[in-house]
């Protein structure tokens, strides 16, 4: 399986790891751009070393109670980062925005991918998408990032999930974008409980119908907070095991802060899985 990511082919044949990357004051806490520059650039440099298949730069966090970020300060942090890990490295590097503009500006600094909470229904986004040859991850996300955690309600999460995913799959492919630039992400924490989240995770292989590859990011997330009463740093078990539940239910991108383990992870099952098929 391949995702054409505008010329740096992104081979996921078998399941791979997208590093995440924020360049915010919260995870990088300087008062100037410098510090912050090079620090992530640092870090993603190091996660692509550590087996990274693709890096997903972000400059606006969507945790509830975040401080609003205009586009213009939301550029500033992430155009120097996409450029110069552009030069540095040879994977695709994903731009992780909702707003149109940043979209644009990313793709012209030759991003690969667009890493989209909101699956492009911002003004303007599905539009600066299919105007360009760059993938698109369409995630789903009941409500929106400030009110989106108050009372997640779903009458059945896989199905209502599900539904969305391939309608804004079918928005794409009515706009040109064809199926191998797609990737769906049933969004987990993104308005769902605690309950929802494992709901999706048991019903992962729901999404395979739909045809384009799946996504996940359940990361330190707060489920394991709830489920395990851990702090962030502390939470990395608990991703692995729900990480190794997705691969096992058909996930192809991990999208985690720790890489390293992560691709310790899905070797444990690509072998396991190589095993079974008899390739071995
Ligand atoms: C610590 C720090 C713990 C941050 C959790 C977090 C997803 C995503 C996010 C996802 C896709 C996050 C941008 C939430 N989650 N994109 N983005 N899928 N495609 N929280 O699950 O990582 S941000």
């Amino acid at each position: 399986m391949v995702i054409d990511c505008a010329g740096r082919p992104l081979v996921a044949s078998q399941p791979v790891v997208m590093g995440v990357l924020n360049v915010t004051p919260d995870s990088f806490s300087d008062g100037g751009q410098f510090t912050s520059t090079a620090r992530a650039l640092d870090r993603g440099l190091e996660m692509a070393a550590e087996g990274a298949a693709m890096i997903d730069i972000g400059g606006e966090s969507t945790r509830p109670g975040a401080a609003p970020v205009s586009v213009q300060q939301e550029l500033d942090r992430v155009l120097p980062v996409i450029e110069q890990l552009l030069t540095r490295l040879d994977i695709p590097i994903s731009i992780d925005t909702r707003h149109s503009e940043v979209m644009v500006a990313a793709i012209s600094a030759g991003v690969g991918m667009v890493n989209d909470v909101n699956a492009l229904r911002a003004p303007g986004a599905l539009e600066a998408v299919s105007a360009s040859d760059v993938a698109v991850c369409l995630m789903h996300m009941q409500a929106n990032p400030q009110t989106m955690q108050d009372s997640p309600v779903y009458d059945d999460p896989v199905a209502e999930v599900r539904q969305f995913l391939l309608e804004r799959v079918q928005a794409c492919q009515s706009s040109g974008i064809r199926p191998d630039r797609l990737v769906i992400d049933p969004g987990f924490g993104f308005g769902k409980t605690l309950t929802h989240n494992l709901q999706l995770l048991a019903g992962l292989d729901d999404f395979a119908s739909i045809g384009v590859p799946l996504m996940v990011g359940v990361s330190r997330k707060s489920m394991f907070g709830t489920l395990l009463g851990r702090a962030p740093d502390q939470r990395l078990p608990g991703s692995l095991a729900a990480t190794t539940i997705a691969l096992e239910r058909g996930a192809k991108i991990i999208r985690c802060h720790d890489v390293a383990e992560t691709v310790d992870a899905i070797k444990v099952w690509s072998a396991m899985t190589a095993q079974l098929s008899e390739i071995n």
